[in-house]
């Protein structure tokens, strides 16, 4: 009676690269003979890539010397932000007349990606009439956009019980969107600010998420 050999394998790592995740493993079924294992790659039960277990795992050569070195798979799938569930699937590879076991999962990793904030904005150069051009630093590649927030403050007189002090409020002067440059880059933005006395926030955006703030203290 023909049986059977089941898949060993393992999904070893999950790590998100920006817009990708690269997923290594490695899989073998002896009833495959010397064709790679097939793996399937899902993110959050969804079918993402089909990958061939077919890179060099020498580690998994030492263990089981009959099936070579090339029984690993190492790819960038694409993927995005937030937490997900990645899962690999092997292909089971049954003889003519043997019952199907099914495809094995190689296991499941969840990753958590977050988009980078902009750093280093700053004022590269101001004209007597108001108009500012900044610059700041884009950290990641995920970016659709950023928004800029300038911020303006003043003195608002308030009476305080105790002390009778001045304090400083800020309002919201005006908000802009920048569209992302492909890569990590230098990004610049041109605006009209009515004085010193304003400071500038920018957050990277993707889709519906947002990174952290990045303040320049004044414009
Ligand atoms: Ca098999």
């Amino acid at each position: 009676m023909v049986r059977d050999i089941p898949v060993h394998g393992t999904l070893d790592t999950v790590t998100y690269v920006g817009n990708a995740v690269r997923v290594t493993g490695w899989g073998i079924d002896r009833d495959s003979g010397s064709a790679p294992l097939i793996v399937d790659i899902y993110i959050d039960g969804a079918w993402k890539q089909t990958l061939s277990a077919n890179t060099y795992r020498p580690d998994v050569a030492a263990a089981y010397p009959a099936y070579g070195s090339y029984r690993g798979f190492d790819a960038n799938v694409p993927a995005g932000l937030g937490t997900h569930q990645v899962c690999a699937w092997a292909i089971s590879v049954v003889p003519a007349g043997a019952a199907n076991p099914g495809n094995p999962q190689l296991g499941c990793r969840t990753y958590t990606a977050t988009l980078a904030a902009p750093t280093d904005v700053r004022t590269i150069s101001r004209a007597d009439d108001g108009t500012t051009v900044f610059g700041f630093k884009d950290n990641s590649v995920e970016e659709t956009s950023f928004r800029v927030v300038i911020t303006r403050q003043y003195w608002e007189q308030y009476n305080d019980p105790r002390w009778g002090q001045m304090y400083r409020a800020y309002y919201v002067d005006r908000q802009f969107t920048v569209p992302a440059q492909a890569g990590t880059a230098e990004v610049t933005a041109t605006t009209v600010t009515g004085g010193s006395d304003c400071r500038t926030t920018v957050y990277a955006v993707s889709g519906s998420i947002q990174s952290a703030p990045a303040v320049k203290g004044w414009c």
